[in-house]
């Protein structure tokens, strides 16, 4: 924990009409958010949260959410920002298996791979309202295969080499760095707190609150497995921040978003 540096990789942005991203509250209309991925440099290793979304994948599946992603906003183009390669990884862990938070881990095939029990079986097997959501299955040949999508793997990429290690609860996977289970959103869905030293804690929600208002508001969004799962992850989000006096930093809001570090700059 002495050491631990947060990083956050942006990846761009996507866009949903505001009805999806605060559920049956809006304001309707476009909504241009943040992606990003969190890199968490830890004694015990290189820790990445998410993969982000794959441009192309987005461009084919989900044109409507109009991508915007440059060269260094990919996965391996944020890394060389911090002078790392994919190789550098030593764990992925994944918040749940949405294409936007997936969508990288093709790139880290020699990394541990880890995630909520529940995520693959119900990415192989979502339900008809999740379909979009878990329409990029890169991140296990497992999970492409039972979707009849194997052809969507790239070269390289085997059952062993995209295998997961599987989590239930809460979990400290470093000393200080601690998944917590937030489900609602999706059914294995975790957000995330890291200890640092030399200040407060950072609470990222993860998809359990897009935004500061979700928050605030009880605000589920509009892709959920179970709203009211969604609404008591948010309670025990504010009582892990009350706790802890963790800061909190939200998955998709653009107004917050503006005032996180990115690129180099890390929080210790
Ligand atoms: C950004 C975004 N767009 C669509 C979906 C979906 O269908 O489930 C999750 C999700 C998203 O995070
Ligand atoms: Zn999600
Ligand atoms: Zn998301």
């Amino acid at each position: 924990m002495a050491n631990t540096k947060v990083y956050l990789l942006d990846g761009g942005t996507l866009v949903l009409d505001g009805f999806h991203i605060w559920w049956n509250k809006g304001p309707g209309g476009e909504v241009r958010f943040p992606v990003y991925s969190i890199l968490v440099e830890h004694d015990e290793g290189r820790f990445l949260f998410d993969t982000g979304y794959d441009l192309a994948h987005v461009q084919r599946v989900l044109p409507f959410e109009k991508p915007q992603q440059t060269e260094n906003q990919t996965i391996p183009g944020a890394l060389k920002l911090l002078g790392l390669e994919p190789r550098d990884i030593d764990v992925v862990f994944n918040s749940h298996f949405h294409f936007d938070h997936v969508g990288g881990n093709k790139f880290f095939p020699g990394a541990r791979k880890v995630c909520h029990k529940a995520e693959i079986e119900q990415a192989a097997d979502p339900a008809p309202f999740e379909v979009l959501g878990y329409s990029d299955l890169t991140f296990s040949a497992e999970a492409a295969a039972a979707r009849g999508m194997s052809d969507q793997l790239v070269d390289g990429q085997t059952e062993a080499n995209t295998r997961f290690e599987t989590v239930e609860g809460d979990v400290e996977l470093a000393k200080g760095v601690k998944v917590i289970f937030t489900p609602g959103h999706a059914i294995g869905n975790y957000s995330l707190l890291v200890e640092l030293a030399n200040r407060s804690p950072i609470l990222f929600t993860i998809d359990a609150a897009y935004t500061r208002r979700s928050l605030d508001e009880s605000i589920n969004a509009g892709f959920h497995i179970d709203p009211i799962a969604g609404v008591a992850s948010m309670k025990r989000l504010k009582t892990v921040a009350e706790e802890t006096g963790a800061e909190l930093m939200f998955s998709h809001d653009a107004d917050s978003f503006e005032h996180y570090r990115t690129g180099v700059n890390a929080y210790s």
